[in-house]
C-alpha cells in the first residue's frame, strides 16, 4: 500500500497546517477558558474545512478521505479541541446523511452541513449505556406518519453548539437512526460538561421528551440504525486517531524543541507507528474498503501512544507551555467514540472471522 500523499492530499495538508497555525492558534486560549468558538467554526466553514469530504453537487471540496485526516490531524497539533469538532462534524455527522440518507435528505441537509452554515453531531451515548451501545433505551414511537422520540443522550460531542443531531432509538424493528434540527419542539439541551481536556469542545447531554418526527427525519431502513452507527464511527474512529496523532506529534515536537532528552527516541517511534496506522486505516476508507479492524487498531495504538508521550512530556516539562494541554487533552482519545476495550474486542472480533490481512 502506498502511504505516499498525493499532490491533492499534500496541498489540503498544507492549508490545513497554514489555517491550524495562522488562525486557530489565535482561539486556544478562548478555548482553555472553555468557550465554544463560534467564531473559529466559521473560519473554517470559510476555509472550505467543514465540508472537504462531501461531493461537490452538494457544495464540498470533493475531496478524499485522506485529505480529510489530514486536516484532522494537522489542527489537532494546535488545538485538539478544534481537531474533535472537525471530526464529529464530518465523519458522524456528515458522512451518515451522505451514506444513508435520501436524496431528499441530502439535498435538505448536506449543502449546509458541507458549507459550514450549520455544524453536526452524533448521538449514540445514553446514561445507562456506553460500550454496550446495541442496548440503547430511548425509545422512537410510531405515531400515525411521525415518529415521537422520549429518552436521553450523554456525552454528546458539539452538543448545543450543532445545529442538526443524527440520533439512535429504539423503535418496533429494532434501533434506527433519525435527523434532527435543533429547535425541534421536545429537543432539550443539557448542560455543559466540566471536563479535564478539550475545553473548546462543547460536550452535553440532550433530552427528548415527546419529541414528534415527521417520518422523512428516519435516516435509513427501520432496524439499521445499528448498523449505521457502527459503519460510521469506523470512519470515526480514524477521525479521533489522527486527533490523537496530532497532539502525540505536537507534544513530541515540543519535548524535542526543550531538549526532554532520551525519551525522545522512544517518542519518536511511537508517533511515526501511530502515523502509518492513521494513515493506512484513511487509504483504506478512502478506497471504499472495510477498515474497521484497521481503524480501530490505529485508535487503539494512536491514543496509548498519545497518553504515554504526553505524560513524558510533562512529566519532563512540567508546568511548562502547552505541555499541561497535550496532557489533558490526550486521555479522551482512549475514551471516546469506543473504549481502548471496545477497539480490543472489534480487532479480536475480525481475528476470529480470520479476517486478520
Ligand atoms: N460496519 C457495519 N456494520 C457493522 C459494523 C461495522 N463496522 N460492526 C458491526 N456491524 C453490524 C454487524 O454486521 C451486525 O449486523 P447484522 O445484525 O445485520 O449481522 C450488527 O452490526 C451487530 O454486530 P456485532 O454482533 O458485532 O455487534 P455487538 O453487539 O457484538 O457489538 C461492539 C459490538 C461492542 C463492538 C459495539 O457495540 C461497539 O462498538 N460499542 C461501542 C460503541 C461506541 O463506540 N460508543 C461510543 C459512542 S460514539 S459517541
Amino acid at each position: 500500500m502506498n502511504l505516499e500523499l498525493t499532490d491533492v492530499q499534500q496541498r489540503t495538508r498544507d492549508a490545513a497546517r497554514h489555517f491550524a497555525e495562522n488562525i486557530a492558534a489565535a482561539f486556544v486560549p478562548q478555548m482553555e477558558a472553555g468557550e465554544f468558538p463560534y467564531a473559529l467554526v466559521q473560519k473554517m466553514a470559510e476555509h472550505g474545512l467543514m465540508g472537504l469530504t462531501v461531493p461537490k453537487e452538494y457544495g464540498g471540496a470533493g475531496l478524499d478521505f485522506v485529505s480529510y485526516i489530514t486536516a484532522v490531524h494537522e489542527l489537532s497539533k494546535v488545538s485538539a479541541a478544534a481537531g474533535v469538532i472537525l471530526s464529529v462534524h464530518t465523519s458522524v455527522g456528515t458522512a451518515p446523511i451522505l451514506a444513508f440518507g435520501t436524496e431528499e435528505q441530502k439535498n435538505a441537509y448536506i449543502p449546509k452541513l458541507a458549507s459550514g452554515k450549520w455544524l453536526g453531531a452524533f448521538c449514540l451515548t445514553e446514561p445507562s449505556s456506553g460500550s454496550d451501545a446495541s442496548s440503547l433505551k430511548t425509545t422512537a414511537r410510531r405515531d400515525g406518519d411521525a415518529y415521537v422520540l422520549n429518552g436521553s443522550k450523554l456525552f454528546v460531542t458539539n452538543g448545543g453548539a450543532a445545529d442538526l443531531y443524527v440520533i439512535f432509538a429504539r423503535s418496533e424493528a429494532g434501533i434506527t437512526a433519525f435527523v434532527v434540527e435543533k429547535g425541534t419542539p421536545g429537543f432539550l439541551i443539557g448542560k455543559d460538561e466540566k471536563k479535564m481536556g478539550l475545553h473548546g469542545s462543547k460536550t452535553t447531554a440532550l433530552t427528548f421528551e415527546d419529541m414528534r418526527l415527521p417520518l422523512q427525519n428516519r435516516l435509513g431502513e427501520e432496524g439499521r440504525g445499528f448498523q449505521i452507527a457502527m459503519s460510521n464511527l469506523d470512519g470515526g474512529r480514524i477521525g479521533i486517531a489522527a486527533q490523537a496523532l496530532g497532539i502525540a506529534e505536537a507534544a513530541f515536537e515540543y519535548a524535542k524543541k526543550n531538549d526532554a532528552g532520551i525519551e525522545l527516541a522512544d517518542m519518536a517511534v511511537s508517533v511515526e507507528a501511530a502515523r502509518l496506522l492513521v494513515y493506512r486505516a484513511a487509504c483504506l476508507r478512502a478506497a471504499g474498503q472495510a477498515c474497521g479492524r484497521e481503524a480501530s487498531m490505529a485508535k487503539l495504538f494512536a491514543s496509548k501512544a498519545v497518553v504515554t508521550i504526553t505524560s513524558q512530556c510533562i512529566n519532563q516539562l512540567a508546568g511548562n507551555g502547552p505541555a499541561e494541554r497535550f496532557f489533558r487533552d490526550a486521555k479522551v482519545t482512549e475514551i471516546y467514540e469506543g473504549t481502548s476495550e471496545i477497539q480490543r474486542i472489534v480487532i479480536s472480533k475480525h481475528l476470529a472471522k480470520g479476517m486478520g490481512r
